[in-house]
């Protein structure tokens, strides 16, 4: 590929264009420009910047008749794009200059932009990488979404207690979409099915219109962008003139309140389902529109009906947009004259299925008295896949079944591809949620290991490693990671030892600033940073992590002039708003942190803090300054990790489990490199069959049964005995988790960290070598593996 023109350009230019869109877009003379003022000026002129590619994309994949991809995912969590577009067209520099020349801090108005937080956790930000490597690779896709009016919910803290309020991003303009009011489609639910000459028909009782906003995606060096289309629900009758006319005043307003629903907002689960109607609306909503939308480019193009899998790969990210199965059923039969058996066979050339948890859950399944209410036909067609699938493989796994629909079983039958999410996870599909239908289809299960663009989790985030590696092995490394193994070379030289100890030290004291600037907080930059940044659940641990820290700070008060490596232990996370236990962990988290914080024996060793509303923004922040990686998860329970990848990327060994992609990490970075603890996955299905393996656990534990002990005489709750009482029940009578069996090994594990961090060479050495082996994750990496295994797409060169 040879560089285009239409990223050259001078900070005068920028310039100029940021000044003509804030008098001509914004409407706004300089001298009276606000913050937000000067952020949509910027942004204008830098999406202008990415129009001409993305014309260029459009019509070359057009001209050559190029495969499309089409990822469809309920969650697409971007964060912001002013930084993310400006390096990817190589030119901040420039907007430094150009925003200097006009008086402006270039950086204040990066960090004014507001996240778009249309994702919960890993989901919804493996798809917003992996619509950055597409665009990178040059290969032709669209993502498709929900534009929804609030994002995940605001996180604040309480009293140490989580609570939530609503996120606003659209409150302001999105200055990077393109409102699409042409593109349209009616997308109707409810009402009944007719048969008519053997053909059936959808009487619905209700529609709504999907309207199209598009974001360009632009990739490495402006060489390519694709779209992310994103649909927002309209009413199809704007305002009811009669009730109005009525003088029914709120009457008039129905159609609009009830259509301005389906998009309104995020559902904050992220791995529970709860079988709300409005949830099984919001997926066929989108889902529906998209498949019409792809259905009606593919058509424009004059194609013909019979080759759309030559020309069209569907992937379902999780099985929320599985009913993307039986709408292009429908379709196919009821507007393309397709027989039911033909129409099955081609939608499954056409799809993908990635699967991205085993636990229980977490697994989509709607009551079927509601799904056939709603989706009365795909009802129909779902049971005549069923039939097709049980006579054909003799399998007697149903997809409806007990009065359920079952979205896992519907999404694997109707996919030529199912996927797990690391080496591991894809073994337990095997072995797990889909062992009898993995004997029926025996080489529909691939796995796709996760990746992490290295864009934005390096590049961008972290210039003072960028600039070291780039002076160490050259540029090219961002487009090409696996090129950071040329680091290995480097790890006994004193000198780039040393300015990579430097590079961090940068990042913990920019850390440090943002939290005293933000909480008044003070770090001591040479201790320990210790990262535990994710979704808080039970799987996860974190209350591993926090009974790790009570028992060290005991320690450290029972002998306090010993030699304790200096820690500070760095919790990020939300927790599902109605997931008490987890909110309880939060709870008890931010106890802990402020007795620990408060106490002069130790807080020169130990102190803990907890940033609220942990987002994509914050990650970019806490990533590169972290030392370690809290990667703690039951072994078999996390399916890959994203957060894993990003932290050892950046120069943080982990300390972790045998779980998800912690396995491979493992490998690349060498055994030597990664502080492993914790039961397999196999020994720990094994201790659940123990019959009270964990109250023999914790009185085997004189350490953890002190902190257990503790926590219940209200040491961290002003007395209250009781606060805890959940989580202490808990790990005495049920720990499925098996955070009792695997304390003392973690307790120990971290002290022979705390040993290592000591010596700063060989500290400095085992980051470097992280950083080093992590090339192969790079979300380039996976997307040219799906590309070439499952959606045979090409690069467009
Ligand atoms: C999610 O983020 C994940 C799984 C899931 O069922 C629902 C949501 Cl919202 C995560 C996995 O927990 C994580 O291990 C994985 O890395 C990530 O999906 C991307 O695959």
């Amino acid at each position: 590929m040879k560089d285009q023109d239409i990223t050259l350009v001078t900070a005068e230019t920028l310039r100029n264009e940021i000044l003509r869109h804030l008098k001509l877009s914004i409407g706004k003379d300089p001298s009276h420009a606000s913050l937000y003022d000067w952020r949509m000026s910027l942004s204008l002129a830098l999406r202008d910047r990415v129009v001409e590619p993305w014309f260029a994309s459009t019509r070359k994949t057009y001209e050559g008749k190029h495969k499309r991809v089409y990822y469809l995912s309920m969650e697409f969590l971007i964060g912001r794009l002013i930084e993310d577009v400006t390096i990817n067209l190589d030119v901040e520099e420039i907007a430094v200059q150009a925003m200097a020349d006009l008086g402006q801090d270039y950086y204040k108005v990066v960090v004014d932009e507001p996240d778009a937080a249309l994702g919960n956790g890993g989901l919804g930000r493996l798809a917003a990488c992996f619509m950055d490597s597409l665009a990178t690779l040059a290969i032709p896709a669209y993502g498709y979404g929900i534009r929804y009016e609030h994002g995940l919910f605001e996180q604040h803290f309480e009293g140490g207690q989580q609570t939530e309020s609503a996120e606003g991003w659209l409150a302001q303009r999105h200055a990077w979409e393109f409102e699409r009011p042409e593109v349209t489609y009616n997308i109707h639910f409810g009402g009944y099915v007719s048969e008519e000459n053997g053909k059936s028909n959808w009487n619905p009782a209700e529609t709504v219109l999907a309207s199209a906003y598009d974001t360009p995606i632009v990739g490495w060096k402006g060489q390519w962008a694709n779209t992310l289309r994103l649909w927002a629900a309209k009413p199809v009758k704007l305002f009811d003139l009669e009730s109005f006319n009525r003088g029914d005043y709120i009457g008039a307003n129905a159609p609009e309140r009830l259509a301005r629903t389906i998009s309104r907002v995020l559902y904050p689960d992220d791995t529970t389902q709860d079988g709300k109607e409005l949830r099984l609306k919001q997926e066929y909503f989108f889902t529906s529109a998209s498949i019409k939308d792809l259905l009606r480019r593919f058509l424009a193009e004059g194609n013909k009906i019979e080759d759309l899998h030559e020309h069209v790969a569907i992937q379902l990210n999780d099985t929320h947009p599985a009913i993307a199965g039986p709408e292009l059923v429908r379709l196919l039969i009821d507007k393309h004259d397709f027989n039911i058996d033909d129409a099955i066979e081609m939608a499954r050339k056409c799809l993908g299925y990635t699967n991205h948890t085993l636990l229980p859950e977490a697994l989509e399944r709607w009551p079927e008295d509601l799904f056939a209410r709603i989706l009365p036909r795909h009802h129909r067609i779902i049971q005549m896949i069923q039939d097709r699938h049980l006579s054909a493989t003799g399998s007697d796994i149903r997809i409806i079944e007990h009065g359920n629909v079952k979205m896992g079983e519907l999404a694997f039958i109707i996919a030529h591809s199912v996927n797990g999410v690391s080496a591991l996870h894809s073994e337990l599909v095997k072995e797990t949620v889909f062992a009898d239908l993995h004997k029926a289809y025996p080489s529909r299960i691939l796995n796709q290991t996760n990746g992490i663009t290295p864009r934005r989790w390096l590049y961008s985030c972290n210039p003072a490693l960028r600039n070291l590696i780039t002076d160490t092995i050259g540029s090219g490394w961002a487009a090409d990671l696996e090129r950071l193994q040329n680091l290995n070379a480097h790890l006994d030289d004193t000198g780039f030892l040393q300015a990579y100890a430097a590079a961090k030290t940068t990042n913990k004291v920019r850390l440090a600033k943002w939290l005293k600037d933000r909480n008044d907080v003070t770090l001591d930059t040479s201790a320990m940073f210790d990262v535990q940044i994710k979704r808080i659940h039970e799987y996860k641990r974190q209350h591993l992590n926090i009974l790790e820290t009570i028992a060290l700070w005991n320690e450290i008060r029972d002998n306090p002039t010993a030699n304790w490596t200096p820690r500070v232990k760095i919790f990020g996370g939300k927790a599902a708003p109605g997931y008490v236990l987890a909110k309880s962990i939060i709870r008890l988290i931010n106890d802990v942190a402020a007795t620990i914080n408060n106490d002069p024996v130790t807080k020169h060793l130990l102190q803990v803090v907890y940033p609220e509303n942990y987002n994509v923004s914050m990650a970019e922040v806490l990533i590169p300054a972290s030392d370690l990686s809290e990667q703690i998860s039951t072994a078999g329970k996390e399916a890959s990790g994203t957060g894993n990848m990003k932290l050892s990327l950046n120069g943080s060994p982990t300390i972790g489990t045998l779980d998800g992609a912690n396995v491979e990490i493992r490998d690349h970075v060498g055994h030597e490199n990664f502080f492993l603890f914790g039961l397999t996955a196999a020994e720990a299905q094994e201790k659940r069959t123990e019959h009270g393996y964990s109250r023999r656990a914790i009185e085997a534990s004189p350490r953890l049964s002190r902190v257990l002990g503790q926590i219940g005489a209200g040491v961290f709750s002003n007395g209250d005995h009781h606060r805890y009482s959940d989580i202490l029940h808990n790990l005495y009578e049920h720990d499925y988790f098996l955070v009792s069996c695997d304390f003392d090994e973690y307790f120990a594990k971290q002290r022979e960290v705390d040993a290592v961090y000591l010596d700063v060479n060989r500290w400095t050495r085992m980051a470097a070598a992280n950083t080093a082996g992590m090339g192969w994750f790079s979300a380039d990496r996976t997307i040219r593996s799906y590309a070439d295994q499952i959606w045979d797409a090409k690069s467009v060169t």
